[in-house]
């Protein structure tokens, strides 16, 4: 047994990074295994903020192993964007990134195609991706036909399999643009040569991620494997077709980093104090008003990737409830809390009503979830700041009951509490 998962269990931006970064020391290496650079963890140590969205936040801790796995796909010119400002922060990092050789990799016309397809669901709502060109490359990956992976980067086929990408891709884009007679055409030779000079200066990096892995699970030292984005974003579990392309929930630790699940010995989800959500897509709890404005002001609710204001709206224990069995969580780290000071009333969705039946269950159907009415449940809340209190025992009595019922209704131990971004103000339960 070596493994510890960190899991979103919401729509994202739970503020996985955070725990990500507190518990690093205690394993061998850190592991990115799905997504892109669509994801954003913040880490905040003292005065310095680290903004990373695809290096693992593993890198800054010096002497842990970082690595980005098969099951995610590469923005090269991001990656080595991030590994730069790491540098001129005097960060350790070079010895110790590892970049599998089977990640796809993320090229223009992915970036082109992500613009252009988000406003095209069949469903009539746009996605409201982050752009990053994430779908469109999984798309491609599971295709196999215009997919390219790191390893083969440094073959020679490589500049003839940009040619022929290029051409096809060309006639596509011109196909999905509103105005064909403006669309400027990709250049396969401008490609190549930037490419060529993304994938030298990451050589030193590219590894066997997933023989290496096995060998780190296999002689029992401790891996971590950090989550991006939310469980509800899951391709195949999440409000589909509202969701990332990649399995973000529990589910998707083995397949996305090639160590099977029974290596992993504890599952601890992230859950916000609240719910928010970036994109387009159902949101039964969502807060289109004051309430969720001022959550927005208060927990500073803005993507770190896209700079979008994100939708607010109360904790929805019914989705979390869904989406901690759906990746076997052991339990639970209840984040940004210090965001609720100052409500007179909280409240917690602990059910949803589905044509006039009161129900347990997230409904698979993105009509269903839109179509749910929210059940809630009342508490106090409490008008002084948390961001001080170090111990359970400085927080106010209606906080510890909010964090207690939040606990009683999800059905799970809540093992930390987080009431602000610093590692001083996360607070263990026991
Ligand atoms: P994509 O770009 O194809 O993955 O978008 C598909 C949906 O997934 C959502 N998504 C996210 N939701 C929350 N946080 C994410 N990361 C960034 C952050 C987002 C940002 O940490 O703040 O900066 O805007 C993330 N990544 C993807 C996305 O909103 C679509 O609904
Ligand atoms: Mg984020």
């Amino acid at each position: 047994m070596a493994g510890t998962c960190i899991i979103g269990l919401q729509w994202g931006d739970e503020a996985k990074g955070k725990i990500v970064d507190l518990l690093t020391p205690q394993h061998e290496c850190v592991v990115r295994y799905q997504g892109g650079a669509n994801a954003g963890h913040t880490v905040v140590d003292g005065d310095n903020v680290y903004k990373l969205s695809l290096l693992p936040s593993g890198v800054l801790t010096p002497g842990v192993t970082c690595v980005i796995a098969g099951g995610v796909v590469l923005n090269p010119a991001k990656a080595i964007e991030e590994l730069d400002e790491l540098a001129s922060r005097n960060v350790e990092d070079s010895d110790n990134l590892k970049i599998s050789d089977r990640v796809h990799v993320i090229f223009p016309w992915h970036f082109a195609e992500d613009v252009a397809m988000n406003k095209n669901t069949s469903d009539g709502e746009d996605i409201g991706t982050t752009g990053r060109g994430i779908g469109p490359c999984y798309r491609d990956k599971v295709g196999r036909s215009y997919a390219i992976r790191l390893g083969d980067m440094y073959r020679e086929t490589f500049p003839d399999q940009v040619r022929h990408n290029t051409a096809v891709k060309n006639k596509i884009l011109a196909a999905m643009v509103d105005d064909a007679s403006k669309f400027e055409p990709l250049d396969a030779e401008a490609i190549i040569k930037e490419y060529t000079a993304y994938a030298e200066r990451l050589r030193p990096y590219m590894a066997d991620t997933t023989d290496y892995l096995l060998d780190v699970a296999d002689s029992g030292k401790r891996i971590l494997f950090e989550g991006a984005q939310g469980a509800l974003l899951d391709v195949d579990h999440g409000t589909y077709p509202f969701v990332t392309s990649s399995n973000s929930s529990g589910v998707g630790v083995a397949n996305g980093s090639g160590v099977p699940s029974k290596h992993v010995d504890k599952v601890i989800g992230i859950v916000k104090a609240y719910t928010t959500r970036v994109g387009g897509g159902p949101f039964p709890t969502e807060l289109d008003n004051e309430i969720g404005q001022r959550i927005r002001d208060q927990g500073n609710e803005y993507g770190t990737v896209t700079k979008r204001p994100r939708r607010c709206g109360w904790l929805d224990a019914v989705a979390v409830r869904y989406t901690s069995r759906l990746s076997g969580v052991d339990t639970v780290c209840l984040m940004l809390l210090d965001v609720l000071s100052g409500f007179e009333e909280l409240k917690i969705c602990t059910a949803y009503k589905l044509d006039g039946q009161v129900t347990q269950r997230f409904p698979s159907h993105v009509d269903d979830i839109r179509r749910v009415e929210p059940v809630y449940e009342s508490l106090p809340g409490w008008s002084e700041d948390v961001t001080g209190a170090r111990a359970m025992s400085d927080l106010p009595k209606n906080a510890l009951a909010y964090i207690d019922r939040v606990s009683e209704i999800i059905g799970l131990p809540i093992e930390m509490v987080s009431v602000g971004p610093d590692r001083a103000q996360t607070i263990p339960t026991g």
